[in-house]
């Protein structure tokens, strides 16, 4: 019998879980059975109960069992994947410092709990926001697992600038690779075209100046926002469908000559000071990743993503003066 990948989901009772959990339970990650842990805040438990129900319900074949609790260390115990969902957003009377040390609170209690208990294989990839700060923390209270373990999401804003991109040229998704996020998932973030093929031709041949720059970077920095005003909610079921594709990617490798972006322990590559948990094109293969090397980055480029990147270091300061890391 195959083992069951054990996945642990955080804010299981939130919206993007009720989204992520079915993908994953219905064979989103490949035909391995999957085992699911719903870590919640303690009030969250009943609504986490009714989602387990649903889950039931759904009679999916490969989901081999499910446990609920408030307890990280057995969400976490042998765990293989830790989807870190859960998050303390952002209310109007929070200044960035409360939210960072909000969250701080999260993310070194689990990470902390990932270094007790976890699997040896445990790949730990973080939604919940801020992202790339969050996986930071959890990396950094985590001495015993290695810290390219840790990543955090930028695939729904690579997402979003494939599917643009397609809308633009009239291609399908399928036709478009080596897409590239940089920096943080914040509104700095940058969707570089650079080096993007569409139907095999360079993007920037396809696609002009005024329209990357008065559309399409603002459009994929700006599309949370939109679709807050637009559903009066965030966005929830395209967040959790990048976090599948995002795990999947990692353990099962990314297509032959193509890449993705996942924000990763930076070793220095391109200008991103070490240690930054920063977006990259990375390649990926057997549950491993290497940042793609050696691209030409315009100045164009550098300068946005040295935009990005201070942003980064900025928040990484912030967290240190906190006693996070
Ligand atoms: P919800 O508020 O619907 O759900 C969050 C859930 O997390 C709640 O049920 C809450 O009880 C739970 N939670 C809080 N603290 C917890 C803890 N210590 N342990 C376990 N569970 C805990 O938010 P949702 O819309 O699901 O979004 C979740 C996070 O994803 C937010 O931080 C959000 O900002 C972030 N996002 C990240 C995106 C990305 O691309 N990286 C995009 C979508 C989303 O904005």
């Amino acid at each position: 019998m195959v083992t069951p990948l054990r996945i642990a989901v955080t804010g299981a009772a939130g919206q993007i879980g009720y989204s992520l959990l079915f993908r994953l339970a219905s064979g989103g990650l490949g035909d391995r059975p999957v085992e699911l842990r719903l870590l919640e805040v303690t009030p969250a438990l009943p609504k986490a109960e009714g989602v387990a129900m649903e889950l039931v319900d759904c009679a999916f074949p490969l989901l081999s069992g499910i446990d609920i609790t408030d307890d990280a260390r057995r969400a976490f115990d042998g765990a293989d994947l830790a989807l870190l969902v859960g998050a303390r957003p952002r209310t109007a009377e929070m200044t960035r410092g409360d939210l960072l040390s909000a969250n701080g609170a999260i993310f070194t209690a689990q990470g902390q709990a990932l270094n007790d208990v976890a699997g040896d294989d445990i790949r730990v990839l973080v939604t919940g926001n801020p992202a790339n700060t969050n996986a930071l923390i959890a990396q950094q209270n985590a001495p015993d697992i290695p810290a390219e373990r840790f990543s955090a999401l930028t695939r729904l804003d690579h997402n979003r600038a494939l599917a643009q991109l397609a809308l633009k040229t009239g291609t399908p998704v399928s036709e478009i690779s080596r897409m590239t996020i940089w920096g943080n998932h914040s509104a700095t973030q940058y969707a570089d075209l650079s080096h993007a093929v569409v139907s095999g031709r360079p993007a920037l041949e396809l696609v002009d100046r005024p329209w990357i720059e008065s559309e399409f970077l603002p459009t994929v920095a700006n599309r949370g926002t939109a679709i807050i005003e637009a559903r009066g909610s965030s966005s929830a079921a395209s967040a959790a469908s990048a976090t599948v594709d995002a795990a999947r990617d990692w353990l099962n490798g990314t297509a032959e000559g193509d890449w993705t972006s996942m924000a990763v322990v930076s070793d220095g590559s391109y200008g991103v000071p070490e240690g930054l948990v920063s977006s990259f094109p990375v390649q990926t293969e057997n549950g491993g990743w290497r940042i793609v090397p050696d691209l030409e980055i315009d100045g164009f480029s550098r300068a946005r993503i040295d935009t990005s990147v201070a942003e980064l270091a900025d928040e990484r300061t912030a967290v240190r003066k906190l006693g996070l890391i």
